[in-house]
């Protein structure tokens, strides 16, 4: 496959359906890649415009989360589910490491699943290691593909081996010197699961890139945003200082969570995120 006129770096990804042409004796080369449903890219490798196509033909987007052990930014959690929208696949949010939480985590957990069910997005309460909404979890993924995403540490290694025995996947890769996971591959892998459907890990890939979002389309990222959207005096109101905005409105009458409409802020104003891994990602791998 060749990539002319095409800003990836990658023609063919996990997830793709190909054709195949017999090459040689049990050699084949694949002709062509089918018209995706959908699929997630991130942003190349430095300064480039180069895209990498992570993953296609999504069914659902599990975003693996943890309030403790490490904490994944609030401000992480909106980037990843307004891309998830722009990219046309659900999301779901998977709290891990129960286990672990205290009162202030609990707390901290209770605001995040308001915020969160408000918007629409289902949680789930989870712990790989006693076990806890594992079947639930289960029953969620049976039949479908689903990824897995989130930082390196909160547990998809550890979640998928629990999920399917003999997956033996590296867990525990904490680097002493930066707190973080070290990850020599970039490329996401699918796993078969013997219970029905595929999950998709993406080792090394600690968040994925908006791409192509246009400012004036961030606001349909954000659903419950967007539901206030109708009730806003202008059409093309950006809900920031515009008189009479339905979004504001329900902002100071608390109707939204805080932390969504301040990062549907930053995102407009084209903020990078307060990602703590994006510096070491762009420079790493
Ligand atoms: N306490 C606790 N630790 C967990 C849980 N799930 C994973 N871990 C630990 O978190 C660390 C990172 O897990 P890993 O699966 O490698 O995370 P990944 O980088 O997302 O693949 C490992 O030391 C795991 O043993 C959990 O539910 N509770
Ligand atoms: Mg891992
Ligand atoms: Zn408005």
């Amino acid at each position: 496959m060749r990539l002319q006129g095409s800003r990836a770096t990658n023609p063919v990804a996990v997830g793709d359906f190909v054709e195949l042409e017999p090459e040689s004796e049990g050699r084949y080369a694949i002709s062509n890649v089918l018209e995706r449903k959908n699929h997630l890219i991130r942003r190349s490798v430095n300064l480039s415009k180069k895209t990498q196509v992570i993953a296609a033909n999504i069914d659902q987007a599990i975003l693996i989360c943890t309030i403790a052990e490490p904490k994944t930014l609030l401000g992480f959690m909106d980037r990843f589910l307004a891309s998830a929208e722009a990219y046309g696949i659900p999301a779901l949010l998977v709290f891990n490491k129960m286990d672990v939480y205290g009162p202030s985590e609990m707390e901290e957990l209770s605001y995040r699943e308001v915020a969160y069910q408000r918007a629409g997005y289902p949680c789930m309460r989870i712990s790989a290691v006693s076990g806890e909404g594992m079947d639930a979890l289960r029953a969620v993924l049976k039949d479908k593909v689903t990824l897995f995403s989130g930082h390196s540490g909160v547990g998809k290694s550890t979640l998928a081996n629990a999920l399917q025995s003999g997956l033996d996947l590296r867990t525990g890769e904490i680097s002493s010197a930066h707190g973080q996971g070290q990850h020599t591959t970039t490329f996401a892998e699918m796993h078969p699961l013997d219970f029905g459907g595929y999950l998709i890990d993406t080792p090394g890939i600690r968040g994925f890139g908006l791409v192509n979002m246009e400012k004036d389309q961030v606001s349909h990222y954000f659903p419950e945003i967007f539901a206030l959207s109708e009730g806003c005096k202008y059409h093309n109101c950006t809900h920031v200082d515009e008189p009479q905005c339905a979004v504001i409105h329900a902002y100071e009458q608390h109707q939204i969570a805080p932390s969504r409409y301040e990062n549907y802020v930053h995102m407009l104003n084209g903020d990078e995120g307060d990602d703590p891994y994006r510096h070491s990602e762009s420079k790493g791998e």
